[in-house]
């Protein structure tokens, strides 16, 4: 593949990578980030190709490796990059959200460094500039286990990463035209299994790690597995966009060499409602008796019994003031100022650029005007919190928060009230970057705010957070010791008031 990659094992003395440890391995990659033509529903368009790749490279990395990537951007816009699940300890500086980073402006570069730690599992990177994400740029991204850490399973005989996703045949800018004049960008034209129509796509292999990257929808990915055994070994998968008005489909076949036969034609009747998907999230349990490294630095086993300090309780909505569409949390809906919110704090010019805290933890019990404005949050370094996300419209909701892993401790249908505390898994939910929220229901999270910096919770729907459906949480060491926070990078790019 095209990317290049290097493994070097050094000690760094000095320079400009201290950022990181320098005992550790590197990995240094270079991307030229370009348009190019690609037609994966059949019709040619516009797409962000990393190296000539769509989608772009995948990192394969291991616990405390150093990744370095020099990224080149020679599109006509501003671009960044974002590591969707990477947990980036103190260092916020490498998050790549507008919130953090000044854009990479067409035809220079900028060299993201970081470190992954024992995060176990896949993610992705995708562009958050624009609507750059759904024309490309994004790819895979793997955190495995170091060698000396047993994890809980057999190895696998294979592993592949399997990225699914919606697909525009419109370019992003067209979609972007849209968003900026108030419109919707409508439904998704397809399903893309690793950047191939799923319609006839093929994946020729057992996918462990599966990574979605949807611009619109939400996806049920459902497998229909035949057992190993020593007859044919095939298995359909395929995954669907549902809570879309109009369900899209699309069909992946994974084939084992020694498979006989062709696939079932036949794809498993979708279920109706979704109680089946409540049901499924509470099965998803740590297993409190496997040793395996933690992806949760903060007290896994025992964030059941730290008292709350403090309840956010989240609404989202959807208003058309003006007949323009926006999407809000709470009535706020966030725009990105030219200064990027850390780099503001930073150089002390914080009260230039926005206001904290314009949103408060409790909604307005109606939300009909909506304020446009950066929308930032102030949260106590440490603080035990809780965040409650409260959906009341009927379309399916997903949140992530940059630099944290959580505990996802009850999703239900309905209003969340205190006495709903009852009833949260206290003792071995699954530390997690995003959750979903149902239609019309709620759910809580749980987490210490212990890795400082300015951190990006957003929709993970784009159109919602194109049109304001994001907030920044700001977490201040008081102590401002390198022991809480990196230094600002020595090549930071610096915009608008820094
Ligand atoms: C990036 O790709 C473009 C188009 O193929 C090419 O013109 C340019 O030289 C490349 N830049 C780098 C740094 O490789
Ligand atoms: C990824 O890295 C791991 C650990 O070094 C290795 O075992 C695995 O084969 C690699 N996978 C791919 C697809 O390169
Ligand atoms: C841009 O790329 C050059 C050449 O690889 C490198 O020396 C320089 O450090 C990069 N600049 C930034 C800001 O990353
Ligand atoms: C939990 O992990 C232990 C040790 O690997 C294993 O023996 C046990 O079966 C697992 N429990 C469940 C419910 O998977
Ligand atoms: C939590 O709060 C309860 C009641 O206020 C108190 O008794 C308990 O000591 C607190 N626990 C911790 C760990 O602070
Ligand atoms: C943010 O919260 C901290 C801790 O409560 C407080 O000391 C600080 O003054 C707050 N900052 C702003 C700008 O509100
Ligand atoms: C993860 C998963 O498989 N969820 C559901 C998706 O839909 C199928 C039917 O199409 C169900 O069987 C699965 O339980």
């Amino acid at each position: 593949m095209g990317g290049v990659m290097f493994l070097v094992l050094l000690c760094l003395s000095a320079g400009t990578l201290s950022v990181v440890q320098g005992e550790d391995p590197y990995f240094f990659f270079t991307w030229n980030v370009t348009y190019g033509t690609i037609s994966p529903l059949g019709v040619p368009q516009q797409a962000i190709l990393i190296n000539g790749e769509f989608p772009g490279p995948n990192i394969n990395s291991t616990s405390n490796n150093n990744i370095v990537i020099n990224v080149f951007n020679n599109l006509d816009e501003p671009f960044l990059l974002t590591w969707n699940g990477i947990q980036q300890r103190k260092n916020s500086w490498q998050d790549g959200v507008p919130g953090t980073n000044c854009p990479i402006l067409p035809g220079t570069n900028y060299t993201y460094h970081f470190q992954v730690k024992d995060q176990i599992g896949s993610y992705f990177y995708y562009p958050t500039t624009a609507m750059h994400r759904a024309a490309g740029g994004f790819g895979g991204l793997r955190v495995n286990s170091r060698l000396l850490i047993p994890v809980p399973y057999a190895d696998p005989e294979d592993d592949y990463t399997v990225l699914i996703g919606d697909w525009y045949t419109k370019s992003h800018s067209t979609l972007r035209n849209f968003l900026d004049s108030g419109r919707s960008i409508g439904r998704p034209d397809g399903v893309l299994i690793n950047g191939k129509n799923a319609k006839d796509g093929r994946v020729p292999h057992r996918p462990k790690h599966i990574t979605n990257h949807l611009t619109s929808t939400s996806a049920n990915v459902s497998r229909s597995l035949s057992l190993p055994t020593k007859t044919p070994r095939i298995t359909t998968w395929l995954p669907s966009t549902r809570f879309t008005k109009t369900v899209l489909t699309g069909k992946g076949i994974i084939r084992y060499t020694n498979g006989k036969g062709p696939a079932s034609p036949e794809i498993p009747e979708a279920p109706v409602g979704w109680a089946w998907s409540l049901n499924q999230f509470r099965s998803f349990r740590w297993n409190l008796t496997a040793s395996a490294a933690r992806p949760n630095p903060q007290g896994s086993y025992h964030y059941g019994s730290i008292n709350i300090t403090r309840t956010i309780k989240l609404v989202n909505s959807a208003s058309r003031g003006d007949g323009k569409l926006r999407y809000a949390i709470n009535g706020a809906s966030h725009v990105d100022p030219d200064t990027p919110l850390k780099l503001a704090e930073y150089y002390g010019v914080a009260d230039k650029v926005f206001k904290y805290d314009t949103i408060s933890d409790e909604p307005p019990a109606t939300i009909d005007k909506v304020t446009l404005a950066p929308n930032v949050l102030n949260v106590t370094f440490r603080n035990f919190i809780e965040i409650i996300f409260e959906n009341h419209e009927k379309s399916m909701q997903s949140w992530h928060l940059d630099g944290y892993s959580f505990f996802a401790v009850a999703i239900e249908p309905g209003r969340w009230t205190p006495e709903k505390r009852k009833n949260y898994n206290l003792l071995d939910a699954v530390s997690r970057h995003t959750v979903q929220v149902f239609p019309k229901s709620w759910a809580a999270i749980m987490l210490t705010f212990d890795n400082a910096g300015m951190w990006n919770l957003r929709s993970e729907l784009s159109e919602n957070r194109y049109l304001g459906q994001q907030l920044y949480i700001s977490v201040i060491s008081p102590a401002r010791s390198l022991r809480d926070e990196y230094n600002l990078p020595e090549d930071t790019l610096l915009c608008g008031h820094c």
